[in-house]
């Protein structure tokens, strides 16, 4: 049962997020991805949205370019916590989704990372940082993955 989902606005995102899979296997967080377009398959974000925490999911990473609706929408249906990560697929190179992310009006929040491949890694740590405060191995896998950071 995946405790993250990673939720893509194409699959075109996919390369984006191999960083956020890999770092999710390393520290032992179960996960899927899925892809759910804000504006091409709305129907299917909030069926996503709706369902998600009854099928166990606790932490959603939502990556997507342009102006990047996606993880605002999922927020919309769900109060589970939403990850943004800024995808560089546009002529605007990521800014355009950054501020779309970032800029959410008060009342339904994502978090929001860096653009591309920096944001993808930090959002499956920001993500263990979540479920580390429930889950004791993924709170010690995550202390000893910056344990080996901080090593060098
Ligand atoms: C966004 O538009 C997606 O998140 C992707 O980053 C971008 C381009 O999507 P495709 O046209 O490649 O499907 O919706």
């Amino acid at each position: 049962m995946p405790l993250v989902s990673i939720v893509l606005g194409s699959k075109s995102d996919e390369a984006v997020v191999q960083p956020t899979a890999m770092l999710l296997n390393d520290l032992g967080i179960e996960h899927e991805i899925v892809v759910a377009s804000a504006h091409r398959t709305p129907e299917r974000v909030r069926e996503f949205g709706l369902t998600a925490r009854d099928r166990g999911v606790e932490v959603i990473i939502a990556a997507a370019g342009g102006a990047a609706a996606l993880p605002g929408a999922l927020a919309s249906w769900t109060t589970l916590p939403i990850i943004g990560v800024p995808v560089a697929s546009s002529e605007l190179k990521g800014v355009d989704a950054l501020y779309a992310i970032a800029q959410m009006p008060p009342g339904v929040p994502v978090a929001c990372m860096a653009i591309g491949d920096w944001g993808a890694r930090n959002a499956a740590l920001f993500a263990a940082q979540i479920l580390g405060l429930k889950y004791d191995k993924i709170r010690e896998a995550y202390d000893a993955y910056r344990k080996r950071q901080a090593a060098g």
